[in-house]
């Protein structure tokens, strides 16, 4: 029934084609190596006939397709990864024994995964949430993970509300929505009864749970740590990444926009910019404080609520990680990564914050419901890379060493006659716990110390910049508008009266409700001395390096003026791509073809970070009628972003309601006035264009 062609491929009766393989090497084979003759046709009695339960190999390929996914993370389920290297440029050595901290210079493997926290594996890149920040170090004396947030504190003071916490920002429990959003009733619901989540609850409805890209965000180690030297010595230690391309976000209306433009926006933005060789980069920094440090500041070290303002205490910056590569497979690589707070190397200790405390549970036991297996560090990329790892822990599932001898029991004295007695404990480089003391009662506590809920969340608020407190009051207002439950939002508000009276007022007059009374403090609030460091804009000098322009042309346009466009932008490290009505490209002035990247449909102004129309009359005028066309313009105007323009395209911009200003530029003088707000949002135009809280 088959034909045989002259190269060995086979057609079936159908016509189709049957790839055949001409070596050994090169061809299919069941899961146990035996060759396959057909990859098309199932065992069939007859041609027309039933299927057999003797076909092994159909039944073979459709059962493991059937056992293909594994549970998704509970929480940070979303997610995009790539290996790198974290580079040593400073020693710590005065504070710790950590190899990985203090031999400058060395380069150490890292696989680096960053992730949403609330949506499913499938759900969008862009919605409102923290982005986890999860840094795998393959050091010489074991996995090192640092499993941190873009965010410096957390909702909580202790882990045994993180289930509540979790399932109040989850879809509901009995609608199953919403996904990936935190604009219901149960999650302010649960805020609203919990003050200690107030001051996360600013950073969460800031544009920083709104990042343009996953390389443009800071990261935190969140928790207090401890480094411990060589005289056994403890220092309390914060962990801080920062990104060399600064840090961007994106506006509500365009985050909204781009979650239907492009669901993957992030995970295609990180992939594209690894496999371009434009590698992203992180200077790694610390916050050192003594004992005595921690007992000045005006609240506990070990409140992961709170953070340390680096005015008072300024970041150290140690070394630098590198992206370079990305996963060859997402499944083996990123799904299966495991990050475990308890990864941690001799010189690096956990503090006592109770939170951090009860991660150091929750991380290993989930990978054993997710990957299945007690023996999930042996899968590649869990592997402690950097240094042989040995024990006497054997089999369980999956158990893919094979273990030589007699020696699984310790101690032994199997060496004696000759025999391998295997690995043995190292009282001087082996990890040692820092030696803290350890006294009170046993009993439910929380430390008066953390009674403080407010006046960081004040300081938060007080230290951003004028557009960036607009945009948080606005993000209360969009989310204490989805609230059904009155009740709640009443409460909200009572909480964010003790926050800032201005911001309370702003958010109650958005919703339309009035301001309730005031909620009683477990600790009056106190002003503290606003901390710059915290605001995004302005924070890092502006920059177009590692962003995209994207340049809209038309038949019968210019091409001096598209590549005037695309050298200055790329002279200032952006990336250029053409979109144009038609994929095959545009038919230019002098004749020429210039290729398309994208179709207009399929290219909204929401994906770059500023958009040039190099338009003809005759092609502008063709646009006049084009939805897509009007958005471009109309959206990017919308989202402050800076538009070069030839004289040509002056209707359209009409049309979308575009109004000239400094960030609206004319290339009839050349590219170079586009490049300096091409490298900015426009701020000022913002009152222009949308009523903020
Ligand atoms: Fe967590 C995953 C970060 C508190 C329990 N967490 C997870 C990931 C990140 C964080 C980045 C994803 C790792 C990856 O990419 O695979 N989590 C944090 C931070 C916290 C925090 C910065 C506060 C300081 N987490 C926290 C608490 C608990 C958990 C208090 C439980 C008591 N987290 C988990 C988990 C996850 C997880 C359920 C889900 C998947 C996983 O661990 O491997 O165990």
């Amino acid at each position: 029934m088959t034909d045989q062609s002259k190269n060995g491929d086979v057609r079936g009766n159908g016509g189709e084609l049957q790839q055949q393989a001409s070596t050994p090497e090169a061809r299919l084979t069941t899961n146990h190596g035996a060759p396959l003759s057909d990859n098309q046709n199932s065992l069939r009695g007859g041609p027309r006939g039933p299927t057999l339960l003797e076909d092994f190999i159909l039944r073979e390929k459709i059962q493991h397709f059937d056992h293909e996914r594994i549970p998704e993370r509970i929480v940070h389920a979303r997610g995009s990864a790539a290996h790198g290297v974290f580079e040593l440029t400073e020693s710590l050595a005065a504070y710790t024994t950590a190899k990985v901290l203090t031999e400058v210079g060395e380069k150490t493997e890292v696989f680096t995964r960053f992730s949403t926290v609330a949506g499913g594996a499938g759900s969008i890149d862009t919605p409102r949430d923290v982005r986890g920040f999860a840094v795998k170090f393959y050091t010489k004396e074991g996995n090192w993970d640092l499993v941190g947030n873009n965010i410096p504190i957390f909702f909580i003071q202790d882990a045994i509300k993180f289930p509540d916490l979790i399932h109040a920002v989850k879809m509901e429990a009995d609608r199953g929505y919403p996904q990936a959003a935190s604009a219901h009733d149960t999650f302010w619901d649960f805020i609203g009864l919990m003050p200690e989540s107030t001051h996360m609850v600013m950073w969460a409805m800031s544009d920083r749970a709104i990042p343009r890209s996953l390389r443009m965000i800071e990261g935190f180690g969140v928790n207090t740590f401890r480094l411990v030297n060589a005289e056994g010595q403890s220092h309390f230690v914060k962990f801080h990444w920062r990104p060399r391309l600064g840090t961007q976000s994106t506006c509500w209306d365009e985050a909204v926009k781009i979650a239907g433009a492009d669901p993957d926006f992030h995970r295609r933005d990180l992939f594209d910019a690894i496999d371009k060789g434009d590698f992203p980069e992180w200077d790694f920094a610390v916050q050192i404080l003594t004992q005595a440090d921690a007992d000045a500041l005006p609240f506990d070290i070990l409140d992961a609520t709170k953070l340390i303002p680096e005015e008072t205490h300024p970041l150290k910056v140690i070394g630098r990680m590198t992206l370079n590569r990305n996963p060859d497979n997402f499944f083996a690589e990123t799904e299966q990564a495991a990050f475990l707070p308890t990864n941690i190397v001799p010189g690096i200790d956990f503090s006592e914050d109770p939170l951090l405390q009860g991660r150091l549970f929750s991380y290993q036991d989930t990978q054993l419901s997710r990957l299945g297996t007690v023996n999930f560090h042996q899968i590649p990329i869990n592997r402690a890379k950097g240094c042989p790892f040995q024990n006497f822990q054997r089999d369980g599932h999956m158990q893919t060493q094979v273990f030589t001898g007699r020696a699984n029991y310790e101690p032994n004295s199997l060496a004696e006659s000759g025999e391998a007695g295997g690995p043995r404990a190292d009282a001087k480089g082996g990890f040692t716990s820092f030696r803290a003391p350890v006294e009170g009662e046993k009993a439910r506590l929380r430390s008066e110390t953390f009674a403080d809920h407010y006046s960081q969340a004040r300081l938060f608020f007080r230290s951003l910049e004028t557009p960036e407190q607009a945009h948080l009051a606005s993000a209360l207002v969009f989310e204490l508008s989805k609230v059904s439950l009155e009740h709640v939002r009443v409460r909200v508000m009572g909480n964010l009266r003790n926050v800032d009276e201005d911001l309370a007022k702003r958010v109650a007059d958005g919703v339309g409700m009035a301001l309730p009374k005031k909620n009683p403090a477990a600790a009056e609030p106190i002003d503290l001395a606003p901390s710059p460091a915290l605001r995004l804009v302005g924070k890092y000098p502006a920059s177009l390096k590692g962003r995209m322009v994207g340049v809209l042309v038309t038949d019968g346009a210019d091409g001096a003026v598209v590549k005037a466009v695309q050298d200055a932008a790329e002279a200032a490290g952006a990336a250029v791509e053409i979109i144009a009505p038609k994929r095959g490209g545009a038919k230019l002035k002098d004749g020429s073809t210039l290729k398309a990247d994208h179709q207009l449909a399929g290219a909204p102004s929401v994906l770059f970070d500023a958009v040039a129309l190099v338009l003809s009359a005759e092609g502008c005028k063709q646009l006049l009628t084009e939805g897509a066309a009007i958005d471009f313009a109309k959206d990017a105007f919308g989202h402050l972003k800076a538009i070069g323009h030839t004289p040509e395209a002056q209707p359209l911009l009409d049309k979308a309601g575009v109004e000239a200003d400094t960030g609206v530029v004319d290339l009839s003088n050349g590219a170079d006035p586009f490049i300096k707000p091409a490298a900015t949002r426009q701020w000022d135009r913002e009152p222009k264009v949308r009523i903020l809280a």
